[in-house]
């Protein structure tokens, strides 16, 4: 779609549009199909954590760590984010609204300056993506779908939530960030899936 220009007069677009907010599913990447509903893609069983048990962990490369309980994460302040999401199985689904809290808060006063983050699960999933991505406003740790508690199966109470990549990399009950000096691969990048999953440049699988 075309940039909002810095006047707010976007090319292509209606005077009516000046001053609105970027509308989610405008595009659909190369290789996608429109999904209408909400399939559940999970490598293995649904982990069931209770938010009483529930844990994030961020650890940067010296191995010092930041804990956040339920408790915590609630009192953070939460954005209300409606994005599309691009499954590397040729799915998209436009529009999908959530609430959650960005990386740009959880990550405000973690001492790091390492350039990679390994995320880890409840379950043992893993995957990996530059620390870069989880900042700007374009992740979060999310708990609410649709206006209700995320459902277990598609990563509740709460999942890692980045919308600009494939969607394996929002990691479904995500439970610690790893920041690391050199990039690691997680679960389907060791499998040959993309160490980076940008959907709009198709980089599905290693060397794409
Ligand atoms: N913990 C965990 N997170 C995960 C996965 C998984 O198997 N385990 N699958 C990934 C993949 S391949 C996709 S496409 C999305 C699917 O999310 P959904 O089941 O909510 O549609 O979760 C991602 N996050
Ligand atoms: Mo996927």
């Amino acid at each position: 779609m075309a940039p909002d220009s810095p006047d707010g007069r976007a090319a292509g677009l209606t005077p009516g549009f000046r001053g609105r907010p970027r509308p989610a599913g405008v595009a659909l990447p190369p290789g996608q199909y429109v999904e209408r509903g909400f399939p559940v893609l999970t490598a293995g069983t649904t982990p069931h954590v209770p938010t009483d048990r529930w844990e994030l962990t961020v650890r940067n490369e010296d191995l010092d760590t930041w804990r956040w309980s339920w408790p915590d994460l609630m009192a953070l302040p939460q954005d209300e984010p409606t994005v599309d999401l691009h499954c590397v199985t040729r799915w998209s689904k436009f529009g999908t609204r959530w609430r959650g809290v960005s990386l740009d808060v959880l990550l405000a006063d973690v001492r790091s300056s390492a350039q990679y983050a390994l995320v880890a699960c409840y379950g043992g999933y893993t995957t990996n993506l530059p620390v870069a991505d989880l900042l700007g406003g374009r992740a979060w740790v999310a708990h609410t779908y649709d206006g209700r508690p995320l459902h277990p199966e598609h990563g509740g109470p709460a999942r890692l939530l980045v919308p600009h990549l494939y969607l394996w990399k929002s990691a479904k009950w995500v439970k610690e960030i790893h920041l690391v000096r050199d990039d690691q691969r997680g679960f389907w990048e060791r499998y040959g899936y993309h160490d980076y999953g940008d959907p709009w440049r198709e980089q599905r699988y290693q060397g794409d």
